[in-house]
């Protein structure tokens, strides 16, 4: 199994493990860049867009959300993955009516979403009639009126939904969020349900906002810098540079994962000479391997240190200035606290007593702590309390509202914060309703309307029978694959409007649509006149977004025109919105958000600006809380932690460093060491050998899912490899999207209903 280098070589050769790596970036992720871009491009284009990305003049990055930083948006500002988004939606590979023609629904459906990726850019409107077996071109006017139609026929606005990913533009989310309320239901989910709603829940309960408090130059500046739950150096490598920085002005770091990820360990900066070359810089100062759900009990354990270091020197550890002034629950939380038991701890996290009292001691030196997340904490039944758990520990030295502290949650999608704040949301407040009735004359549905998971079970039940999706891959992202392919099959209408071929096209309706839409990378002119998209970043910046590729055929439409296209259909010419005006500029809608939104007054000039602008943020900017007692408040938060019966496995299910979501780029996971393969199970060598496995051994994944009438519930994912990886005894990974089949609708996170994506109960079978 194992050659003279120390490289698993699989009989098979069909996936080659050698060695994780300890570093991230460097020679070979600039080289993996350009390669990429080449193979989609060809160079002309390559030069072309790479140069524009996240330039004050160009495009915004359709990568991850990771803010540029300020008066820095320098030239060839790209990470390796920000390239690769960028090659995939600027490829100059097409797939158009001869392509639907050749190939079937069913055939289509035996292929890999690598394979339906790769196919290139949707050019043309395509329809799946009911019965059909192949997609064949439609007129964007007769889609239109068949959406309208068959919307209008619904007995209640209830029975459609409308899904949002979170590439989707400013300008585009508004539009959609109006047309949706104006057609009267607050269906909205979002893959923002999927991914950050723990974040968004946790911060609004106790600092009054759903977004990070904290900017780039706060990084840069901290003395201390958490970061849990997050991979930055294949999810956000820009993150890496501020980390750097931040190290270079004497912050310390410390990542909380199971997985020593290479960005955390060590980064070679592409942008510089001496990182290229050099060793690189050592970015964590300490790695904390946690064990998979274990990270309340870590917050909560420092919560009891850090409180019993005041005892011992009072007036030393807490901020009770801050905490008398600003908060409230201190008492309660306090109690509580007090009471953790540091053995369970202990065991819940699977580090030492050592390693806590360390990082309680870091905690205590610190006067400019950052608590840094994603995914990892998010993504659990218990990611709100987690997170709660997180703000209490910097409320109680008071790391809210001054520079260098704060919260950080790292958005995924590039415009996903954004999305929200232009209304994506099943439940938006009263104060934005009212201000949408009144700048349009409509009237918005008051009731909350249906997120991911219940869309997923309207649709199952037969309470919802169309879907939209503005962007994504519904199918593949959600959990519970079996369950939500034969949700979206019972509906009349699936209507899919997206740059690239997904599994999502192929799982329909009665009838299907595909709509073709213009990517952030394209040229977007309408009456004869250039647009451009506004987008806000995880940290609350909001700024311009221009295109400048000639688009990939001449019939895709922006995302704004393919909303407004349906609304007239649906409202008729004498609507109370002036759809027609908003396609032909989109100026017009910047100045109706200016109207609606707060933060956003002045919208069309304040975006102009080089660096656009920042929107308010109450705790960040005054040491305001908009909460019901009008201060932060700590929680107190009963403890839930993972223990694993014996022979069974806790599986997180993650991103390889070739793939965004569930567009895989390739199929190499450069920084963990495998090539050529997906279905792969990382698994210590220590429950390797007591499961009596070897490495390389083909199994197949079976989760257990014990409903609340005590029954099990099997799922199955089948034909995994064994790769054996430095991850906690009893904890294992694999990638998403092969995973989520395994993912019970079900099992979703208490308050954010967000899938648990990173704790899937499984056994192993071995194939035969
Ligand atoms: N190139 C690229 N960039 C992306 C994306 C992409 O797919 N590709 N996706 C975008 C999106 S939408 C998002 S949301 C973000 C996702 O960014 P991440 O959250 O970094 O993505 P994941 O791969 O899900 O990684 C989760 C990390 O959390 C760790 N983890 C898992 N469970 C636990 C736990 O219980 N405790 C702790 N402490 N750690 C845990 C895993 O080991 C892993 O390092 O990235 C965005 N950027
Ligand atoms: N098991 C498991 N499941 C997960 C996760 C996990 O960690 N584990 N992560 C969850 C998270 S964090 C997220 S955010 C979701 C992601 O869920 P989604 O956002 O639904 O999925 P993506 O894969 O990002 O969507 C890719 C598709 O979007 C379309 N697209 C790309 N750019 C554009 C554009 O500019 N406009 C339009 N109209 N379409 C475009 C393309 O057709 C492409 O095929 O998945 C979630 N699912
Ligand atoms: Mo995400």
């Amino acid at each position: 199994m194992t050659d003279t280098t120390g490289r698993y070589v699989f009989d098979e050769d069909d996936v080659v493990v050698t060695h994780e790596k300890s570093y991230a970036a460097g020679i070979p992720a600039v080289l993996v860049s350009l390669r990429r871009g080449m193979e989609q491009m060809g160079p002309v284009r390559t030069a072309r867009t790479l140069w524009r990305l996240n330039q004050r003049e160009g495009f915004d990055c359709p990568g991850c959300a990771w803010p540029e930083t300020p008066g820095h948006r320098k030239h060839a500002e790209f990470c390796e993955n920000g390239a690769k988004a960028v090659a995939e939606e600027a490829t100059t590979r097409t797939v158009g009516p001869e392509f639907f023609a050749a190939h079937s629904v069913s055939d289509l459906l035996g292929r890999t979403e690598f394979w339906l990726g790769q196919q290139g850019r949707l050019t043309h409107p395509m329809v799946l009639l009911p019965g059909a077996s192949y997609y064949e071109p439609i007129g964007w006017d007769a889609a239109f009126a068949l959406i309208a139609g068959e919307l209008r026929g619904l007995a209640s606005p209830h029975e459609a939904v409308f899904y949002t990913s979170g590439r989707t533009s400013n300008e585009a989310a508004f539009v959609y969020q109006l047309m949706i309320r104006a057609f009267g239901t607050n269906n909205l989910p979002d893959c923002s349900n999927m991914c950050h709603e723990s974040s968004g829940s946790a911060l609004v309960e106790t600092i009054g906002i759903g977004k990070g408090s904290v900017s780039v130059p706060d990084l840069e500046n901290a003395d201390l810098i958490l970061i849990a739950g997050q991979n930055p150096g294949t999810n956000h490598p820009r993150m890496l540079s501020t980390l750097e920085k931040a190290k270079a002005n004497g912050a310390r770091v410390i990542a909380i994962n199971p997985l020593p990820e290479a960005g955390l360990l060590r980064f070679k900066d592409p942008q510089k000479m001496h990182g290229v070359l050099g060793n690189g810089v050592q970015i964590a100062d300490e790695f904390l391997q946690i064990r998979l759900g274990g990270d309340q009990a870590l917050f909560q354990g420092l919560g009891r240190l850090l409180l019993e270091a005041e005892d011992r020197n009072p007036g030393t550890v807490l901020d009770r200035e801050f905490i008398d002034t600003h908060t409230a629950g201190f008492e309660a939380c306090a109690a509580h606290l007090r009471r953790v038991d540091l053995d369970t701890v202990v065991e819940a996290t699977g580090l030492t007593l050592d390693q806590i009292r360390a990082t309680a001691d870091a905690l205590i030196a610190s006067r400019k702590t950052i608590i840094c997340w994603a995914m990892g904490l998010t993504q659990h039944t218990h990611g709100v309390a987690t997170i709660q758990d997180a703000v209490n520990l910097l409320l109680l030295q008071g790391m809210i509202g001054k520079p260098g502290a704060g919260v950080c949650p790292v958005r995924g999608h590039s415009n996903v914060q954004g999305d929200r704040t232009m209304g994506i949301w099943e439940k938006m407040p009263e104060s934005f309703l009212a201000a949408l009735d009144s700048e349009f004359g409509i009237v918005s549905p008051r009731e909350h309307g249906l997120d991911a998971v219940d869309s997923i079970r309207a649709m199952r039940d037969g309470t919802a029978s169309v879907f939209v999706g503005m962007g994504g891959n519904f199918v593949s992202a959600t959990p519970d694959t079996e369950t939500t392919e034969a949700a979206l099959r019972g509906c009349a209408l699936t209507v899919q409007v997206s740059t690239k071929l997904n599994r999502s096209h192929l799982v329909t309706g009665r009838t299907g649509l595909i709509l073709p839409s213009l990517g952030r990378t394209d040229r977007d002119v309408q009456s004869g006149r250039k647009q451009q998209v506004s987008v806000e970043d995880s940290m609350s910046m909001v700024h311009l977004s221009r295109g400048s590729l000639t688009p990939a055929g001449a019939h895709l439409r922006s995302e704004v025109a393919i909303v407004c296209g349906i609304a007239q259909a649906l409202f008729g010419p004498d609507h109370s919105v002036p759809w027609a005006e908003f396609t032909a500029d989109y100026d017009r809608i910047r100045d109706s958000i200016a109207r609606v939104i707060p933060g956003f007054e002045d919208f069309n000039r304040k975006v102009r600006r080089p660096d656009g602008f920042g929107l308010p943020h109450p705790p960040r900017d005054e040491r305001r809380f908009e909460t019901a007692t009008g201060k932060a408040n700590f929680t107190v938060n009963d403890l839930s932690w993972l223990p694993v019966p014996e022979g069974k496995l806790m599986l997180q299910t993650m991103r390889s460093h070739d793939q965004y979501n569930t567009t895989i780029y390739g199929l190499d996971d450069r920084y963990r060491g495998v090539k050529g393969g997906r279905r792969v199970l990382f698994i210590s060598a220590q429950d390797l050998e007591s499961l009596g496995y070897a490495a390389g051994d083909r199994v197949d994944l079976v989760s257990e899912w014990t409903r609340p009438d005590g029954t099990v519930q099997e799922r199955r994912a089948d034909d995994f490899r064994l790769v054996p990886y430095p991850t906690p005894v009893g904890n294992v990974a694999a990638y998403y999207p092969e995973t989520n089949p395994l993912v019970p609708l079900e099992h979703v996170a208490a308050k954010s209903n967000t899938p648990v994506s990173k704790a899937v109960l499984i056994r192993l079978e071995r194939r035969p």
